[in-house]
């Protein structure tokens, strides 16, 4: 891991990730947690990876934007998945230790039908669909990429949730030995995120279990992720294995680590800058010349009457 001084970087240069893990690696080298970083075993990966496999039966979504794709590789060679390292190209390396199968997902909380789901059982759940969506990172990138899922609601309604459920907690598994990076206290693990309950009903917002009409790759969260694409993409939780109904707003990981840089929100939105670095426009991978930033990442007709009457700029 690459970890430069604050002085020797251009503030150009700064990512979220350098400026925290600055900061985490100024606390660590006092104390006795500092050995965290040198004892991290990456070794001994399991016997046989998982095969990819073609998904059958996937509709065209009319959902889809028709913009120019991402390349695979670019898809699956630039990612933030901290549990399986903090560069971009880490997840890739790494993947081979995220076995997928068995693989369970505890549906619970404020539901009448609260029911543990086998991954087989939860991708048959409702049609596939291929939705061609943008996401944009909250450092400033984007790709568009061609997700198979299909629409969270269809696991809410067979759930059933009660008057109380207000809000939806999603969180990865916690298994150092398949998630390696969860051995460094870069974060607190399991990662976890939220959604509010009309957020999480929204036709636009996905479980994703493929992408590029094949299963989805470990470091693009298989073997199941969630996909929210008016919203930053760290909301887009990966290797989910609960999801927890609940009355108040549940924790949510880069909202609990920096409250004053990342909202509980996090939509996309042009005119309110991060603290460190400007919003307004973005990178997409692949492309040279900056992009102007869309209001609701371009989705704004469909999903901006969610947040009628809210503060945008109090609410982030
Ligand atoms: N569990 C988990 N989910 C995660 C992350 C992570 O580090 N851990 N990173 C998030 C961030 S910051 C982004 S931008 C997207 C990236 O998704 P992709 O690698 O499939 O493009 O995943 C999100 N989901
Ligand atoms: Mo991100």
């Amino acid at each position: 891991m690459l970890i430069k001084k604050p002085a020797d970087i251009k503030s150009s240069e700064i990512t979220p990730r350098e400026l925290y893990l600055n900061r985490r690696q100024f606390m660590l080298s006092t104390s006795a947690a500092a050995l965290a970083f040198t004892g991290v075993n990456f070794a001994n990966p399991p016997a046989q990876a998982q095969s990819a496999g073609k998904l059958a039966n996937v509709k065209k979504s009319n959902f889809s934007t028709s913009e120019k794709l991402n390349s695979l590789k670019e898809i699956t060679n630039y990612n933030n998945f901290y549990e399986l390292g903090t560069d971009k190209e880490d997840p890739a390396a790494n993947a081979k230790y995220l076995t997928t199968r068995p693989w369970t997902v505890a549906v619970e909380g404020e539901v009448k039908k609260a029911k543990t789901y086998d991954i087989e059982e939860l991708t048959k759940l409702a049609p596939l669909e291929e939705r061609i969506y943008r996401l944009r990172c909250v450092e400033a990138w984007s790709m568009v990429i061609p997700w198979v899922g299909f629409p969270l609601s269809a696991l809410v309604k067979l759930a059933e949730p009660t008057g109380n459920a207000k809000f939806i907690q999603f969180v990865t598994l916690h298994d150092p030995k398949r998630l390696p990076g969860q051995k460094i206290p870069t974060m607190e693990w399991p990662y976890v995120e939220g959604l509010r309950m009309d957020e999480a009903m929204h036709p636009l917002t996905i479980l994703s279990v493929g992408l590029y009409g094949e299963v989805l790759p470990a470091q693009n969260g298989a073997p199941i992720r969630l996909v929210v694409p008016w919203k930053y993409g760290f909301k887009s939780i990966k290797s989910i294995v609960k999801v927890r109904f609940v009355d108040k707003q549940p924790a949510a990981s880069w909202n609990m680590m920096q409250p004053q840089e990342y909202g509980f929100y996090s939509n996309v939105n042009p005119e309110v800058d991060h603290p460190r670095w400007t919003q307004a426009t973005e990178r997409r991978i692949g492309e040279l010349r900056r992009r102007k930033t869309l209001m609701f990442n371009g989705y704004g007709e469909q999903v901006a009457s969610l947040y009628s009457g809210m503060d945008l700029k109090k609410f982030y």
